[in-house]
């Protein structure tokens, strides 16, 4: 089925390219997961696109977590992701200001050039959007900004007051793909998604088919829940890279992420 009939208000109120991308991925795969790819050597990274790459939409990377980091091997890695249709997303947690943020895209890293998305806290004010996509635009390419509306560990200082003012700014913007959501909690998940509205994306990490705590003061929910909540996409790390059979477990996720999202797609069409 077409992606804009999928997605339905998600589709048609969100302008950004690379919302309407993803979408069309999601589709593609039949699958609403993000794999967070924490990882350490470039060779760890690229056995997991080679073992889980059909069942996933995203790749999310922390590139400066790296050991064997190189500017040809991160290349080389990017466009292996690229032709396993994957969006690369660098989870960079941006705070600065505009101008800095925008230089932060370049230097040794050159995350411009290669991230489709990134994420940011909005602490700084809503220049920090127009720096991140300024800094897309100065070689040519477009992206979306993810803000950190909740999260997941505990004793965050996301507090609800604070989230309402993501949301408020950031639904506004055009620049601004989505929210990162906390998907260990539906029920602050589906607070969020009224207050965000049909159109912008929410991701969510913390999320496991083993729900409960993970290490440091992670916490998990389930996917079909998280996806029921509100959530678009699930990012799973732990839960497919560290099992025993990353591509069996990364299929398990991609297929509760979709048969959620019809369930949701479908009772929305109902109503
Ligand atoms: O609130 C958050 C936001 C993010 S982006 N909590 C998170 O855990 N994350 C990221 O999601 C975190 O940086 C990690 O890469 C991933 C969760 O990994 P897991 O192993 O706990 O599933």
């Amino acid at each position: 089925m077409q992606a804009e009939v999928v997605w339905g208000d998600r589709w048609s109120e969100n302008s950004l390219t690379m919302a309407h991308t993803y979408m069309e991925v999601a589709c593609r795969k039949k699958s609403l997961v993000c794999l967070a790819a924490d990882r350490s050597t470039m060779a760890e990274l690229n056995q997991l696109i080679d073992e889980v790459g059909p069942h996933i939409a995203a790749l999310k990377t922390h590139v400066d977590l790296v050991d064997d980091w190189s500017a040809e091997a991160w290349t080389a890695f990017c466009s292996k992701a690229n032709s396993a249709d994957l969006l690369v997303f660098e989870d960079r947690k941006f705070a600065d200001i505009g101008g800095i943020s925008r230089k932060q895209m370049s230097g040794i890293y050159d995350i411009r050039s290669w991230a489709d998305l990134v994420t940011a806290h909005l602490i700084s004010g809503p220049d920090i959007v127009d720096g991140l996509q300024a800094g897309w635009n100065d070689v040519g390419r477009q992206g979306g900004v993810l803000l950190l509306a909740q999260m997941s560990s505990r004793g965050n200082l996301l507090v609800p007051d604070y989230t309402g003012k993501v949301v408020s700014v950031g639904k506004n913007h055009a620049g601004v793909f989505g929210f990162i959501g906390n998907g260990s909690r539906p029920e602050e998940l589906k607070v969020l998604r009224k207050a965000v509205g049909p159109g912008k994306l929410i991701w969510t990490p913390g999320v496991n088919l083993a729900v409960g705590d993970g290490e440091m003061g992670q916490r998990y929910g389930s996917p079909r829940e998280a996806i029921l909540a509100g959530s678009d996409c699930i990012i799973v790390g732990s839960g497919i890279h560290k099992a025993q059979n990353p591509s069996h477990k990364a299929q398990a996720y991609a297929d509760a992420s979709w048969s959620a999202f019809v369930e949701r797609s479908q009772s929305r069409n109902a109503v």
